[in-house]
């Protein structure tokens, strides 16, 4: 990676009810799950969000914006990011590890399913943005692996508490076309490397490499606002876009 920071734009999931156990005590106010991507163009698609079931996330208050979920690392950033009262601090709310997450009901922006789930992603980083991850499977063989690994095995739903509509009714939606790839680049790079899971490390990478400079260089979205127009074109005009609806910030790490 290079010498500065790399800028994120962080998506607002917006937590719907029934809340999960371990956050009854926020209901009836407004708290956001929040995710960290290199990707705004791609939130048309998202079928889902991802939580690793081992990591802790704290609940923090922001200082207009409600209470937001992620990493503390994430939290202590933001808070030096003008997202808190006090720069510097950040006042947590509760703690809870993300096996207890699971499930919980969110309304992203731009997607077209109205409300989408928290399944268990077992390859989230620590250290790295949010702890959060969007997922559209359409678009990411990382995502794309991870969901069929649940839709696969209603052994690996069952042990994390997933139920089949959180994940069985969604499909992934054609959003943006790559030359070679089509329109769903990451169903067709994974079938293509004959990948077998989400732990399929190498396979991956060279899943993610064959898709993404494709994807950004010559990529068109089909969708949306921008239909028709290059990816690198438009990608700054959907950021600002999602900002100025609410439904993201910028965010630096
Ligand atoms: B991206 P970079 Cl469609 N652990 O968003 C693992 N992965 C994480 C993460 C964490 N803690 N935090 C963010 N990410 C993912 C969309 C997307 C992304 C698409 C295609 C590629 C892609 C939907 N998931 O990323 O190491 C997030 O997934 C390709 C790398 O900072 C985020 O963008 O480059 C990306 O990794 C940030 O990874």
């Amino acid at each position: 990676e290079g010498a500065g920071p790399q800028e994120y734009t962080l998506i607002k999931m917006e937590l719907l009810q029934p809340f999960p156990k371990v956050l009854k005590s926020l209901e009836g106010k407004k708290v956001n799950f929040v995710a960290a991507t290199l990707r705004p163009e791609t939130m048309y698609g998202q079928t889902n969000f991802w939580v690793h079931p081992d990591i802790t996330y704290i609940a923090f208050e922001t200082a207009d914006d409600g209470i937001y979920i992620c990493t503390r690392r994430a939290a202590r950033n933001m808070s030096y990011q003008g997202f808190t009262k006090k720069d510097g601090q950040y006042e947590v709310v509760l703690e809870a590890v993300g096996q207890d997450l699971l499930g919980a009901a969110v309304k992203s922006p731009l997607t077209v399913y109205p409300k989408i789930y928290a399944l268990p992603m077992l390859t989230i980083k620590e250290d790295k943005g949010t702890g959060i991850v969007t997922s559209v499977i359409s678009d990411s063989p990382d995502d794309y692996a991870a969901f069929v690994d649940l839709q696969k095995k209603p052994a690996f739903r069952e042990k994390y508490g997933i139920t089949d509509e959180m994940v069985l009714p969604f499909e992934a939606v054609p959003i943006l076309e790559i030359p070679e790839y089509g329109n769903l680049s990451a169903i067709h790079v994974y079938d293509k490397l004959k990948i077998q899971s989400q732990n399929d490390k190498d396979k991956l990478l060279q899943a993610k490499e064959m898709v993404y400079l494709k994807g950004f260089y010559d990529g068109v979205l089909l969708v949306g606002e921008f239909k028709g127009k290059k990816i690198q074109d438009v990608k700054k005009n959907l950021q600002t876009k999602l900002v100025n609806e609410n439904g993201a910030k910028i965010y630096y790490e």
